[in-house]
Formats: structure tokens, C-alpha cells, sequence
């Protein structure tokens, strides 16, 4: 059912070859970067490709969610051996910054970038930065929805509803950045007290907590879920896949990530890596994301805007606090209050 996935190159990998101006057609002698790339293969694959082949440099990449990156870097804290984080959820890149595992960088292109990207900059210290953003929201599978005569939930509220006993993933914040944006959301949207009860409530509903923050809105895609909670610029990619999949935010509020970037303080290749931070950072290169099917709203402002982003301005964000949700103590502290109070209940 499902067509392999055939990026659309040429004006996005054209543009993106000019970059730089007489580059070399493959990569040569230019050194090597390694990269751990938190979001899609397909977007990391083409980012690997392209810029190989206009600065020379091999680009070594490991696809790592957002959560398991930051635990691979506090790893590696004695002896790195990355060079740059690319993408995954702002948090864990702010705890990355706090901990001192990132080196501070301010690039001359930060004012072509939008003010949460800027901010996101600024709040760490100049250890990170904002390379998209993308609403939390629900996908839904349009055929079991429908078959199975199930409301399309439109708020939070929505999901408790007994109708989808067994029939929600979500991932475990534990490893995944995008459940922890999901528990910080409702933290801010309900009070603490009440999003720790609705977790507990939404506990009966859920069939499964997956390792990686996308595998609940693939699972959606393919039918092996009714309903997913996850970032709603991945469900675009799966429907122009041939997936029947649709999204929706919810009504009474949702949070939104700044998906980030980092280079790693003691980084072996730190003049490649701040030219791949640089060429990261460019509209041609973020046009990348698109290119390869991933529909979050790029950081450069003068990134031509494909129409399946998701429309900001239709959408009601709680004003998430990047700076107290990003912090370590706070991740850690709601991180194990979710395992004791919610996840080790029965379902
Ligand atoms: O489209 C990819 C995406 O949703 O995944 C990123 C992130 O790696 C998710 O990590 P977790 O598995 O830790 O949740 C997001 O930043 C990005 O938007």
C-alpha cells in the first residue's frame, strides 16, 4: 500500500547546492562532522547528502530521539564524540546547555531567525538554538475512527472518554522528548495536581507508552492505533504516503516544541561543525525539512512555506515556559513522578 518514500529534490537540493558557492560535486578531503540527527531519517539523509557534496565534508550521522541524545551525550561527557545535535525537542537541548555538554555559539544569522527561535538561543546562553517548532496535538486514523463509530476527540478532556480504552498511544517521557513536551503542556495548561489526575485517567485509555516520540502516529498511520498523541506536523508526512491519517490540536489549549540545535562543547570537529550550525541555519537548507515530508515551522524567517505546516495563527498555544520545563531538576522531577504516580498504575 504504501509507495517508498521519494524525496522531491530538485529545487530545494538545487538551492541548496549553490550554497557555498563553487563546491565540490562529492565529498573529498574536507574532514568529516558527526552528527547525531533527532529528527526523521529522511530529512537527516538528505541533510547528509547535500551537504557532503557542497562543502567536501563527510557528515558520520546517528539517528537518535530526542531523549536518548541527551542521554548518549551525557554519556560521552568525558571523551565526545559528537560534533552537533540537529533537531529534537528544545527541552532536552536546554538541559544539554545547563549541564555545560554544549559549547556557546552565537551566530551573525540569528536575526534572520523568529523570536522563539531567538529566545531559545538567548535562554540557554547561546548553547543552543531554534531550528523549528511544531504544535502537540492528536492523529487519528480516519478508517478504524470511523469504523469503530468513535468520536474524533477535540480536546483533552476528549481522550478520557472510556470509548478509547486501549486505543491511544502516547511514548514514554522517559526516553521520548515529545511525551515529556506532552506532561509539561498539561502541567501548564491544567495546574500540576490536575494533569497528574488527568494522566492517571488517560492511563486507562492507553495501549501502549512507545520508546520513540513518532512511533504512535506511524502506529496510527498503519492502523495498529485509533488514536496518537504527537506532534501534528508528523501526520502531513504519513498521509502523502497513502496512510489515512488526519490531525487535530486540541481545542482547550497545547503546547508547542522548539525543535533545537547544538554543537558539543569539545566537539573534535568544531570548524565543520560551526559551518554545518551556519548552513543549518540558512532558508535554503531549511527547506530541507519539507523536502523530505516533515512539516514543522522552519526557524529562518525567509524559509518559503509549504502549505501542510501547520497553520500557527489557527491554533490556541499555552505560553510554555521553555525556560522552567527545559531545566534538569524539573524534567527529572516530573519525569519520576510520571513513573511512580502514573505509569506504575494498573491499566
Ligand atoms: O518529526 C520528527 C519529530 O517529531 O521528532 C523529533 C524528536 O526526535 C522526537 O524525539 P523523541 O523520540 O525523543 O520524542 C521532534 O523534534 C520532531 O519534530
Amino acid at each position: 500500500m504504501t509507495a517508498p518514500f521519494r524525496p522531491r529534490l530538485p529545487t530545494a537540493v538545487l538551492a541548496a547546492l549553490a550554497w557555498g558557492g563553487a563546491a565540490p560535486a562529492l565529498a573529498q578531503d574536507g574532514g568529516q562532522l558527526n552528527v547525531i540527527c533527532s529528527v526523521q531519517a529522511e530529512w537527516c539523509n538528505m541533510i547528509q547528502t547535500v551537504f557532503a557534496r557542497t562543502t567536501g565534508i563527510k557528515l558520520n550521522m546517528s539517528l537518535k530521539g530526542s531523549g536518548e541524545a541527551l542521554a548518549q551525550l551525557i554519556a560521552e561527557r568525558a571523551n565526545p564524540k559528537t560534533d552537533v545535535w540537529f533537531g529534537g525537542t528544545g527541552d532536552p537541548h536546554l538541559q544539554a546547555a545547563e549541564q555545560g555538554l554544549t559549547l556557546e555559539y552565537k551566530s551573525a544569522a540569528l536575526p534572520q531567525l523568529h523570536a522563539w527561535a531567538q529566545q531559545q538561543a538567548q535562554q540557554s546562553g547561546w548553547k543552543t538554538v531554534g531550528i523549528y517548532s511544531g504544535p502537540l496535538g492528536f492523529g487519528y486514523n480516519t478508517e478504524l475512527i470511523a469504523k469503530k463509530k468513535m468520536p474524533v476527540p477535540k480536546t483533552w478532556a476528549d481522550l478520557l472518554n472510556p470509548v478509547y480504552k486501549g486505543e491511544i498511544q502516547v511514548a514514554n517521557p522517559a526516553s521520548s522528548g515529545t511525551a515529556y513536551t506532552m506532561i509539561a503542556t498539561l502541567v501548564q495548561l491544567m495546574g500540576e495536581d490536575k494533569a497528574f489526575e488527568y494522566m492517571k485517567g488517560l492511563h486507562r485509555n492507553i495501549s501502549q507508552y512507545t520508546r520513540s516520540g513518532t512511533a504512535p502516529i506511524k502506529a496510527a498511520a498503519r492502523g495498529e492505533t485509533t488514536v496518537s498523541i504527537s506532534f501534528v506536523h508528523d501526520g502531513p508526512g504519513e498521509a502523502a504516503q497513502g496512510f489515512p491519517v488526519a490531525t487535530i490540536t486540541p481545542s482547550d489549549g497545547t503546547g508547542a516544541e522548539i525543535g533545537s540545535m547544538s554543537i558539543i562543547k569539545g566537539a573534535r570537529n568544531v570548524d565543520a561543525a560551526k559551518k554545518f550550525y551556519e548552513w543549518a541555519l540558512t532558508a535554503q537548507a531549511q527547506q530541507f525539512g519539507a523536502a523530505a515530508r516533515q512539516f514543522q515551522l522552519p526557524s529562518n524567517k525567509a524559509t518559503p512555506l509549504d502549505p501542510r505546516i501547520p497553520d500557527f495563527k489557527s491554533i490556541r498555544f499555552i505560553q510554555y515556559d521553555y525556560a522552567k520545563y527545559g531545566a534538569s531538576a524539573e524534567r527529572r522531577r516530573l519525569i519520576s513522578k510520571w513513573e511512580k504516580e502514573v505509569n506504575a498504575l494498573p491499566r
